[in-house]
Order: C-alpha cells, then structure tokens, then sequence
C-alpha cells in the first residue's frame, strides 16, 4: 500500500515538469493565434486588432464626422460593419473610444435596439452597457447609439441619428 502510495507520488512530481512545459505550448499557441489574428487584421487599411481576454476585434476607429447612414455605408464600402458589440468583453474594447458610432439602433421598431447583424440587443447587456438612464428617447429620433457621446459618458446612449460623429467599423475575419 504504502509503495502505491510513494509511486503515485512519484509519477506526479515527475509528470509536473511535463505539465508545465504543456501549459508553456498553451501561451504560445494562444499568443500566436493573436498575431496571426493582427496580421489579417491589419492588412485592411487602416484596422487593427483589439483583444480583452480570449476575445479579439478587427476595427477603425473612423475620425472624421458622419451621421449614422452615411457612417454605416462607409463601413460596409469597405466590407466591414458599424461595430457590433454582444458581450461585456467586446464592450471592454470599445470603452476608450470617443463619440463614436456602433451598429446599434431602433430604426425598425422604436424601443428595440438591433445590432449591424440584425440580432435584438440581449436585455441584460443593454443594463450594463448603457449609461445609466439610457437609452431615454429624450428626443422621439433617438434612435442611434453611439459611445461615449458626451465627454462625460463612459457607456452608450441613444443620440439623434443625423448628428456626425466618429464611428468604429469592425471587420469580421
Ligand atoms: C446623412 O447625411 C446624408 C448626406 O451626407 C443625407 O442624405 C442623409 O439623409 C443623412 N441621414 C440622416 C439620418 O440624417
Ligand atoms: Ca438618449
């Protein structure tokens, strides 16, 4: 019994390098999934990669002023999409940029959001990504979304549709 014992004990600790040397293949593997990921990426002008976690984005952040028609046929003329956000690691990503448009409106029916791929925006995240007491309608033609719409917005909220702002088109590799 006791030889089982110091046998089995054995077996681990001279597996533990193995195990260790596994896990070192593992990084790698994951780190160089994300550079091929960025080299993709990067080959569309003016996009590069974004990663929060497992999670990874190939957008632009657009600098020049567009209402929210213009700004989303601008990103499908470049085969990408305005943004589209559907998990709180996604929504990380985008957290940093500034008065800009994603793919979230409700232009179809007032009151439920859509994203760029025609999905309803989940409930539960819509508590979380918007900036408290938003989206409000505050004007009946609030029917586009944008981040960090005024300086003092950390999240989202639903603005007036014509007025031009940046816009983050995302690509889908
Ligand atoms: C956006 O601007 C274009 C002109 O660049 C205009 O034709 C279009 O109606 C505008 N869209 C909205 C929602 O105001
Ligand atoms: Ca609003």
């Amino acid at each position: 019994m006791a030889t089982r014992i110091v046998v089995i004990l054995l077996i681990c600790i001279l597996s533990f390098p193995i195990y260790q040397g596994r896990q070192e293949e593992k990084k790698a593997l994951t780190k160089r999934t994300i550079s091929i990921y960025d080299a993709k990426c990067r080959k569309f002008s003016g996009f590069r990669s974004y990663t929060e976690g497992d999670v990874k984005m190939c957008l632009s952040y657009r600098q020049d002023f567009k209402n929210y028609t213009d700004a989303r046929t601008y990103c499908s003329s470049v085969n990408s999409r305005l943004a589209v956000i559907k998990t709180w690691e996604k929504f990380q990503i985008v957290v940093p940029f500034v008065n800009a448009w994603i793919g979230l409106d409700d232009l179809e029916t007032e009151g439920t959001f859509k994203w760029a791929d025609g999905s309803v925006l989940d409930d539960h995240l819509k508590s979380r990504i918007f900036y408290p007491g938003e989206p409000n309608a505050y004007y009946p033609q609030e029917n586009c979304v944008c981040q960090r719409c005024w300086t003092y917005f950390d999240k989202l909220c639903d603005t007036l549709c014509y007025l031009a702002k940046h816009y983050l088109c995302e690509k889908v590799i």
